[in-house]
């Protein structure tokens, strides 16, 4: 494995970094506030390519390597974790379409990203979580096509997705054998959007209820088998949890610069707090957390890359200790801030409540151990 960055992925990570600095950053506590992405950079993040960085080469994409998309998607956690979610959630919603899809659902699918319309993927359901199986959602036969009848919630980028990737049940009787996946658009009759979360942290990123009414889904519209759903939603887990790891990573990574720039500034006792062993400590153990992070981080998605058998546990690791790390160092670099750190004038307390969630989605981290602890045998 080789941590070194080409110039080919410096030359991009300098180009995310530019945009981070510039165009996020100077904005994240205002988006914080208002809870919302405003337009004007959701335009600037569709124009410089940034919402469509994992569109593959052959449907007119960059065609990043995993390894590649990691670093960029850490760059987009320092600036701001809801507006790194904003934009992973196309490529969350890619995967299956990507893994099960035709040729045409492909390029279909990648154009609309491409043109800057957002993309949403919609597994969770009020009564299905962790337990993803459990899904109610119905997909009833009709002719030419499905009418899909349920409601998903905590859906990223609900209110502002053209293309929903949506999973329901084409069993009447439910289970994993029945779920299935299709291609739904936020324009298509029955569809409506449900309440509008108002959240502890990435409040960039907007979240909310995806009502479907007897909405009619053409049959083209299915990607892959009745059936293959569960698979397919496991498939895209296995690949996106790496993505979690790397937002985790890059708010590690903001909240030990802030804790760092903070303390070589704040005198106490008539020297810089960061002359102080406690201080130092903490300091110390931020640095290295983070570091252990984005190590484990860069080996799951070298992993990915590599088509490793045994990357999707890597991913479950990845999101799993990056995400505990990015929380135990914002909240310490909280307490480097002390009342600094806990006013929200200062960033050290979005960091925490960013990180949090980062513990939760994508599967819970009691999910990840769970895939951990029966993916390791020797
Ligand atoms: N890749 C491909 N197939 C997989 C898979 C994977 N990673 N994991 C499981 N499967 C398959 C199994 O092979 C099995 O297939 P067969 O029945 O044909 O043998 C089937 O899926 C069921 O597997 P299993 O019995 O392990 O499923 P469980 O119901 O026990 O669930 C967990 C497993 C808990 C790991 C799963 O439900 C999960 O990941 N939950 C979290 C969901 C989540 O992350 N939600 C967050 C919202 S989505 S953003």
């Amino acid at each position: 494995m080789d941590f070194s960055i080409n110039s080919q992925q410096k030359e991009i990570v300098d180009l995310v970094k530019q945009i981070v600095d510039r165009e996020i950053r100077p904005r994240a506590i205002d988006m914080d506030r208002s809870g919302k992405i405003p337009d004007e950079l959701l335009q600037i993040l569709v124009s410089s390519g940034v919402t469509s960085m994992a569109v593959p080469a052959a449907y007119g994409g960059p065609g990043l390597g995993v390894d590649t998309l990691g670093l960029l998607y850490e760059e987009l956690g320092r600036g701001c974790a809801g507006v790194a979610t904003v934009c992973a959630a196309n490529a969350l919603a890619s995967y299956p379409v990507l893994i099960a899809g035709t040729e045409e659902q492909k390029k279909r699918f990648f154009d609309s990203v491409l043109s800057g319309r957002m993309a949403a993927f919609a597994l969770t359901e009020p009564g299905a979580g962790s337990d993803a199986g459990a899904v109610s959602c119905r997909a009833e036969k009709t002719e030419g096509g499905y009418r899909l009848t349920g409601t998903k919630c905590f859906i990223t980028n609900g209110p502002i997705a053209d293309q929903i990737v949506v999973f329901a049940n084409t069993r009447k009787t439910g289970g994993i054998r029945g779920l299935t996946v299709f291609l739904a658009d936020s324009s298509m009759e029955g569809f409506s959007i449900g309440k509008i979360e108002d959240k502890m942290g990435i409040r960039a990123s907007a979240t909310s209820e995806l009502i479907f009414d007897h909405c009619f889904v053409p049959e083209e519209n299915r990607i892959g088998r009745e059936g293959m759903g569960f698979r397919i939603a496991m498939e895209t887990l296995d690949h996106s949890r790496a993505v979690v790891g790397a937002v985790s990573v890059g708010i590690a990574q903001a909240a030990l610069e802030a804790a760092v720039i903070y303390a070589h500034q704040r005198k106490q006792f008539g020297v810089k707090v960061a002359s102080f062993e406690m201080v130092q400590q903490m300091i110390a153990d931020m640095a290295m957390e983070t570091e252990a992070a984005r190590a484990l981080v860069q080996k799951a998605c070298w992993m990915q890359e590599k088509e490793d058998p045994q990357s999707g546990v890597m991913a479950a690791m990845a999101k799993c200790l990056a995400s505990d790390t990015a929380m135990k160092v914002s909240t310490t670099a909280v307490q480097v801030m002390g009342g600094n750190g806990y006013s929200k004038e200062n960033q050290a307390e979005k960091y925490m409540r960013d990180a949090k969630v980062m513990q939760i989605y994508e599967g819970t981290n009691q999910i990840q151990r769970l895939v951990i602890a029966n993916g390791v045998s020797y």
